[in-house]
């Protein structure tokens, strides 16, 4: 599903973004997916679930040892997430900055947690840090099965083709 034949010389890249459990409780799920389907970028996957504490170890795995990762776990256990994949060009970048720093204290308004959080434990939302976590991270969240290869119809008005 990482390639597109149909589009060989369109270079792109993909990224795993969670809504974690404070944004579906606090109704921002439909707005934080907004911004990413305004920007221009293609959903290919989505989904709602309940993460295990297995999982998040692994997807924390970076984090699994430091004192907070008890208060990471209960907050990121304490009800269902939204886990998508969106693909584009620089797409883990670009995410990343429209994400905002952890700490939503220190995001720039304009940014997701810079709009929606002010706690580092209730930041709202994940997005992978690189292409490699993103890929690590996909493959955790989702079965190849579940993620969809599809064109869509206003890729000529959101990527020049060289
Ligand atoms: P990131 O989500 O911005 O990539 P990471 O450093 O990878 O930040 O941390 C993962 C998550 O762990 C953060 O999004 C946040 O929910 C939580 N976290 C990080 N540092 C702290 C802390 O000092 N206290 C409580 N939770 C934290």
């Amino acid at each position: 599903w990482l390639t597109l034949p149909s589009l060989p010389v369109r270079a792109t890249e993909h990224t795993l973004i969670a809504v974690k459990p404070d944004g579906v409780q606090r109704r921002l799920v439909g707005q934080i997916i907004h911004r990413f389907e305004q920007r221009g970028f293609k959903l290919v996957g989505l989904k709602m679930m309940q993460a295990s504490e297995d999982l998040l170890s692994e997807h924390y795995r970076e984090i699994v040892k430091k004192p907070f990762y008890p208060l990471v776990r209960a907050y990121m256990t304490a009800g269902p997430v939204i886990v998508m994949v969106w693909e584009g060009s620089n797409v883990v970048q670009s995410s990343r900055k429209m994400v905002g720093p952890t700490n939503g204290a220190e995001a720039q308004a304009g940014t997701i947690r810079g709009d929606f959080s002010f706690h580092v434990g209730r930041n709202v939302v994940h997005a992978s840090d690189s292409t490699e976590g993103a890929q690590r991270e996909i493959g955790l969240w989702f079965q190849e099965n579940e993620l969809l290869n599809w064109e869509s119809c206003d890729q000529d008005w959101t990527i020049e083709a060289n």
